[in-house]
């Protein structure tokens, strides 16, 4: 393959070496994406997040093939929530809050059958898995450390919720100098419209926190480099 491979991505074409770039993919828990979970408990149709699932398969097929840094993060707490500060705990007005016993075990608690991925992207022998307390990837984790120990340099950035962590991580992750892609049906949100105004803000002003493109455009760009 000849590289960098350039995506046609908005505000501008993004260029990347494969070697050195990351495949993230945020949340993708049961907690977020089915019922009974942490999103539900919010009130929230978990139901528009599931349409994230098909697209993101067939990237994290591709990026496997390629041979590229597989990154799984889980947002989530240690089961005496020592992690979890108030400010969190006790915010809104959920029908169950985070810790309470649900359906799919302890909302948002690490180890719990719902704090885990969706069976359709499960994480493969190898892939790491970063669980994290906050909003951001960066924020009480490794991530950052791990990045670095690859030599990555570039984030393709999946996952849930748009304007919530993959936001959060997008913006911890341009402020620390990695070029970000956003894969915009790969990535979803219970409100579309937040959906959509939070992918406008990242390419926004020239590319303000990064690039934003569809998994085809990724896709179109790596059919090309591999002819070329
Ligand atoms: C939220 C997330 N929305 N993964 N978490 O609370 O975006």
């Amino acid at each position: 393959m000849r590289v960098p491979v350039q995506v046609d991505a908005s505000p501008a074409p993004f260029t990347f070496d494969p070697a050195t770039t990351a495949l993230v993919v945020i949340d993708m828990q049961r907690d977020f994406c089915e019922p009974g979970g942490f999103g539900e408990t919010l009130g929230n149709d978990v139901s528009l997040l599931r349409s994230v699932i098909p697209p993101l398969q067939q990237v994290l097929a591709t990026a496997r093939e390629l041979g590229m840094t597989v990154i799984h993060t889980r947002e989530g707490h240690v089961p005496d929530l020592s992690d979890c500060p108030p400010a969190k705990l006790n915010r809104g007005n959920p029908s169950l809050r985070i810790g309470d016993p649900g359906p799919k075990g302890r909302i948002l608690v690490r180890g719990e059958y719902g704090h885990d991925i969706v069976d359709e992207l499960a994480p493969a022998r190898g892939e790491l898995v970063i669980d994290k307390p906050g909003k951001g990837s960066f924020h009480g984790t490794t991530f950052g450390a791990e990045l670095e120990a690859r030599n990555i340099r570039s984030l393709v950035v999946t996952g849930v919720t748009t304007e919530v962590c993959v936001h959060t991580t997008v913006r911890e992750a341009n402020d620390r100098g990695y070029e970000c892609l956003v894969l915009s049906d790969c990535t979803g949100s219970y409100f579309p419209e937040f959906h959509r105004v939070a992918l406008e803000m990242v390419a926004a002003q020239g590319g303000i926190f990064g690039w934003v493109a569809p998994s085809t455009a990724l896709f179109d760009a790596l059919v090309k480099e591999s002819a070329a």
